[in-house]
């Protein structure tokens, strides 16, 4: 979408439609701007998604990859200098699922998750504490060995723990979402995002695999399929398997 008046060149409006966060066009030192900083294609593809899920109004920070110090504000953001970061005034957030809980709470009307006191919330919050905490990092073994031990004799059976994991999750994430259009059922959340985007990186194991089976498949479809979504992998320069287009560059800059 293009730019409103008022606006920083860029800047992302997209609010129509919205209830709230949209009033009168303000001029731009006054307001305050949502901040993502980010690598395309990379973790903070989910907190983007989600920012466009939500119509929110954000611009993009980029990192560089190899170059993370060229934007002094990146350590104050996140000390670990890793992406997804959001700043908005003195808020900051970091940690993807940290990040997409906070999007869903900032944007209530976009309803990313259930609130507090809904009986969804359970499932939601053990969804997000799983995904960050257990298959965000279960594709390290399979993908990079090496940088859990620099012993190469090693790395064969770090893989293969890995893929006996992998299968273990496959299974579990079969058994949750078989029946189940999203992982609370019939209520889309941050949770759905977060989801697609780990299963996603299947893509990035050499040789391929695939997570689970049928109901992975059908889950990873109807959230790809969704516009926001769409337009998500597009700003990011993925294609439908989360490969990139230009693999040689992070928002249009040579890595
Ligand atoms: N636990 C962090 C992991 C974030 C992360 O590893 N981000 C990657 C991009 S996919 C990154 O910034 N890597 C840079 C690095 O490791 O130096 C989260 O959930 O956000």
């Amino acid at each position: 979408m293009s730019a409103q008046p008022g606006t920083v060149p860029g800047l992302r409006q997209v609010c129509a439609g919205l209830s709230t966060g949209c009033g009168p066009a303000l001029p731009l030192a006054s307001r305050v701007v949502l901040e993502l900083f980010q690598i395309t294609g990379s973790a903070s593809f989910a907190v983007r998604a989600a920012l466009e899920e939500a119509g929110a109004e954000y611009v993009t920070v980029d990192i560089h990859p190899q170059r993370r110090d060229e934007i002094p504000d990146f350590a104050l953001v996140n000390p670990l200098k890793r992406v997804p970061a959001l700043r908005e005034g003195d808020v900051v957030v970091y940690e993807t699922g940290a990040a997409l809980q906070w999007v869903a709470e900032r944007f209530p009307e976009a309803r990313l998750a259930p609130p507090p006191g809904d009986p969804l919330r359970g499932h939601y919050l053990r969804w997000m504490a799983w995904l960050g905490n257990t298959l965000h990092r279960a594709w390290q073994p399979v993908d990079s060995p090496r940088s859990i031990t620099d012993d190469p004799a090693a790395h064969e059976s770090i893989r293969r723990h890995g893929y006996e994991q992998l299968e273990r999750i496959g299974r579990y994430l079969e058994g949750e979402l078989t029946r189940s259009q999203w992982c609370l059922g019939d209520a889309y959340s941050v949770a759905d995002i977060y989801l697609y985007m780990l299963v996603g990186w299947q893509s990035f194991v050499e040789g391929g695999y695939v997570l689970g089976a049928a109901a992975v498949a059908a889950h990873s479809a109807r959230v790809g399929a969704r516009p926001a979504i769409k337009r998500a992998r597009e700003l990011d320069d993925l294609d439908e398997r989360f490969q990139r287009h230009h693999p040689e560059l992070r928002a249009g800059r040579p890595i």
